[in-house]
């Protein structure tokens, strides 16, 4: 299975406590890497000179190709937590928009923006480029201006007709004509605690197995990529549990060095009903 991932490849700048910690990052960086287990992965990109190296090559070691679009200076931010699932974040630099779209067709598309890099029209063309096409609303929302991040409303009629919509549930009223059922799924998740999910506008709650972490980066982007993937094949309550348990593993181990036996183990935990 072919899968593009559209969005920057960030340096992030992990804060906890007193200690800094500086590694790869992005929206596309953890969807690639959850895909990158069952499928043949690409990312679209921009990063600018001073992105190091040696993360490009980290990601080819893995079979994932990369095209990055040359910029001036690449995504910076700043993720400083008071516990694993709370945290602020600041913009410290940011790359060009990705207005390029790839000739070639894939089986899923995800869009995974983190500071308003895709624009609309980006969206449009992606919707030719695929049969299924994802997104995540995260970067949608975040006004671009370096700083403290603040979110802006925005009118996301754009994003009607997708296959799988993701959201934080804070996120969800920033988005401005866009009901649950203008997209086949809508995931609305709230950190270790009970999410929402919607199927053609039908409400399902999910109740995640609990773990303890020290932090949650990445941890929608692996939903959303993961849920994308087993719902591809598997029926809408299986891929929510599947991937409510993969996000979960990943979570705790923070790596993908898990077996689906361990996924579908994990997955038995996780309760959904029809609200
Ligand atoms: C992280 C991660 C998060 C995103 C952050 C990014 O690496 O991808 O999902 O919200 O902006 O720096």
């Amino acid at each position: 299975m072919k899968c593009l991932l559209v969005g920057y490849l960030t340096a992030d700048i992990i804060a906890k406590g007193s200690t800094n910690e500086r590694r790869i990052g992005g929206g596309a960086y953890y969807s690639a890497l959850a895909l990158a287990k069952f499928c043949e992965v690409e990312i679209l990109t921009s990063v600018g000179r001073d992105f190091p190296g040696e993360w490009l090559d980290g990601l080819r070691e893995r079979g994932i190709k990369v095209k990055a679009i040359p910029s001036e200076k690449s995504t910076t931010y700043e993720l400083r937590y008071s516990d694993g699932n709370t945290r602020t974040l600041r913009l410290l630099g940011r790359a060009e928009p990705i207005t390029e779209v790839s000739p070639n067709r894939y089986d899923i598309v995800v869009l995974n923006p983190v500071a308003n890099e895709i624009p609309p029209e980006t969206v449009e063309a992606f919707k030719e480029r695929t049969d299924f096409l994802v997104a995540d609303v995260q970067g949608f929302i975040r006004a671009p201006q370096i700083g403290e991040v603040k979110l802006i409303s925005i009118d996301a009629s754009f994003l009607k007709g997708i296959k799988v919509l993701h959201a934080d549930i804070s996120e969800i009223p920033y988005l401005k004509s866009l009901q649950p059922k203008d997209v086949e799924v809508l995931l609305a998740s709230n950190g270790p605690e009970p999410g929402r999910a919607y199927l053609r506008g039908k409400e399902y709650i999910y109740r995640p197995a609990k773990f303890d972490v020290e932090e949650s980066t990445g941890a929608g982007d692996v939903f959303l990529a993961s849920f994308s993937y087993f719902y591809k094949s598997c029926p809408f309550i299986q891929a929510l549990k599947r991937a409510n348990a993969f996000t979960g593993l990943f979570l705790e181990r923070r790596s993908f060095d898990f077996s689906m036996e361990e996924v579908d183990e994990l997955a038995r935990r996780v309760k959904v009903e029809k609200s």
